[in-house]
């Protein structure tokens, strides 16, 4: 039944890991009453919809959870260095149930507009449910990721055979056996589904547009010892990773790559390959992002493991990047992938090489002129990220401007938690946070307890608004750029750069401070510490 004319204190939108703690900390700690609305069934976000074959996560379980809640850290077991879909799903669960989180939350209800009143100082929001409800602040917690970007293939209309993109993945599952499947994609979801897939299906095609340079997950169970140690020494951990760069325990060397002997830096590059998981890209030589010949270097010894890993010469000269340094997009972790390639049943089909996707036919992909016949399509073709499902609101702020106008060119905030011109609006993980280059629980954990303390703040000295000048903005902007323009990043076409969407305008999407997620940490504590220095409380 929808719900007219309520009136909270904060509605949130979305119940992933951000709009959970969210919630449990305006209600819990501040005593507000609060909505959230969530468009999936449960809790989970992203961990609700991304069911595909493979799916897990890319942080070690240890620090990819909850840490204001520390008797949990004791209690909860993973079951393996980077849990499954499944399993990151009953561990919100039990959060939900544990901090009696549903009682406040509504679920199968997307928010579909809002304005905010310059009279009453008010959000007014509106669901597909038909549910119309006004509180004095509202916060996005609709995630980074979860705007599903489905490039729009001509001919989809007519395939006869089903198809599935990896973010809406049936709840019940598809089963592949014996069947003919396509995967479009090779990003961090493709390259965690293909192995998946490749073992159930009769024949598995896979559709490349650009090759990434993946390295090894190395999942498995945790040593007993070393979950011990950890949970002796959360507090620690939690220090660390709050004042890290990338919100985890790594750290980059110290030194330049071109400072090395040949020894000693295939030494180094053994060990992090042999440690698996982002230590390759985030605890590497330091200059490897900053300087060509040094990301060469890095990238010259994944190539060789490409080389010798994928046995026809042909496939892995096609599985070798071409275009962009590395690095420089999403790390994909794999098991298995490379390895994929050697299998009878798998055929890789590289735009560069075999020809682009021209169009979907009744029986399958049409690429560089030839037919592939499928019975099943996975498109991995990723997310119109950040931007995507906050512009997706339809919020209007002041004058009745809308985040489409406002970032025209390009994503707008100020610390990516606030956008000027729309009062009382909080993003967690917004665009221009270091939200995605980070381990997004540390950064959501941090976002969630600032917004905290900053209304506690107004409603302790009496303020009815808050929102960032256009000139703390702008400068934040050309900050966050600047930082990004001395890196190679900018030089490959990412979604981090919105490069994966046709349209799209140019722009880096979030923050790479230069001193990680400890800085940026900082930097907003002392905003804080200075009033809310850049934002007009009134
Ligand atoms: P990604 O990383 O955006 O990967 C999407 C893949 O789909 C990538 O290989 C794209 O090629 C490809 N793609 C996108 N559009 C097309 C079209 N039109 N034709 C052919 N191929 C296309 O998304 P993921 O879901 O893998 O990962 C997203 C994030 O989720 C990941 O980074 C983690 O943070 C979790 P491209 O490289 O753009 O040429």
């Amino acid at each position: 039944m929808a719900h007219t004319g309520q009136s909270f204190d904060a509605i949130v939108i979305g119940a992933g890991f951000s709009g959970m703690y969210m919630l449990k900390s305006l209600r819990d700690r501040l005593g507000l009453a609060v909505r959230v609305y969530e468009a999936g069934g449960t809790v989970g976000g992203t961990w609700y919809w991304n069911r595909y074959p493979g799916a897990r996560c890319d942080s070690d379980s240890y620090i990819y959870c909850f840490t204001f809640d520390k008797q949990l850290l004791q209690d909860w077991e993973w079951s393996e260095r980077y849990p499954e879909q499944p399993e990151i799903l009953r561990y919100l669960e039990h959060v939900a149930k544990r901090h009696d989180l549903k009682r406040d939350m509504q679920f199968d209800t997307r928010v579909t507009g809002g304005e905010f009143d310059e009279k009453t100082n008010r959000w007014t929001v509106r669901t597909d449910r038909g549910d119309e409800a006004t509180a004095q602040h509202l916060i996005a917690a609709v995630g980074s990721l979860s705007d599903t970007n489905m490039p729009p293939f001509k001919g989809l209309d007519r395939f006869k055979g089903k198809w599935y993109h990896t973010s809406r993945f049936p709840q019940s599952g598809v089963d592949f056996t014996g069947k003919r499947v396509g995967v479009v994609g090779t990003g961090a979801t493709a390259v965690q589904a293909i192995p998946e897939i490749a073992q159930q299906a009769k024949q598995l095609v896979v559709f490349q547009r650009t090759a990434n340079y993946c390295v090894p997950a190395r999942n498995g169970k945790v040593d007993p010892e070393l979950v011990r140690a950890r949970k002796a020494d959360y507090d620690g951990v939690v220090k660390r990773i709050r004042e890290s760069f990338f919100g985890q325990e790594h750290y980059f060397i110290p030194k330049s790559v071109l400072a090395t002997t040949p020894e000693e830096r295939e030494r180094e590059f053994d060990r992090m390959w042999d440690a698996g998981g982002f230590a390759f890209w985030l605890a590497n030589y330091q200059d490897m992002f900053f300087d060509k010949k040094a990301n060469d270097l890095c990238a010259d010894y994944i190539q060789r493991k490409i080389r010798s890993t994928v046995k026809d010469k042909v496939v892995a000269e096609k599985l070798i990047p071409k275009g962009h340094a590395y690095g420089t997009k999403r790390q994909p972790l794999d098991t298995n992938y490379y390895e994929t390639f050697n299998k009878d049943n798998v055929l890789l089909v590289d735009a560069a090489t075999d020809g682009r996707i021209d169009e979907i036919t009744e029986k399958g992909i049409r690429a560089g002129g030839k037919e592939y016949p499928l019975d099943i399509i996975v498109f991995a073709t990723g997310f119109d990220a950040m931007t995507g499902p906050l512009k997706a609101l339809n919020l209007k702020g002041r004058g009745g401007r809308t985040l489409d106008e406002q970032w025209v060119n390009g994503p707008r905030s100020y610390l990516g938690v606030a956008v000027a011109g729309f009062p009382n609006f909080f993003t967690i993980t917004g665009p221009q946070s270091p939200s995605v280059l980070s381990n997004m629980p540390v950064s959501i954990e941090q976002h969630v307890e600032w917004i905290t303390d900053c209304i506690e703040s107004m409603r302790r000295t009496g303020k009815s608004t808050i929102e960032p000048t256009s000139q703390a903005q702008d400068a934040w902007v050309a900050h966050v750029n600047e930082v990004v323009n001395a890196t190679l990043i900018p030089t490959a076409n990412s979604w981090y750069m919105s490069a994966n969407i046709a349209g799209k305008p140019r722009a880096f999407l979030p923050y790479l401070g230069p001193e990680g997620v400890g800085g940026y940490r900082r930097k907003c504590d002392e905003v804080a510490a200075k009033g809310y220095e850049g934002f007009v409380l009134a």
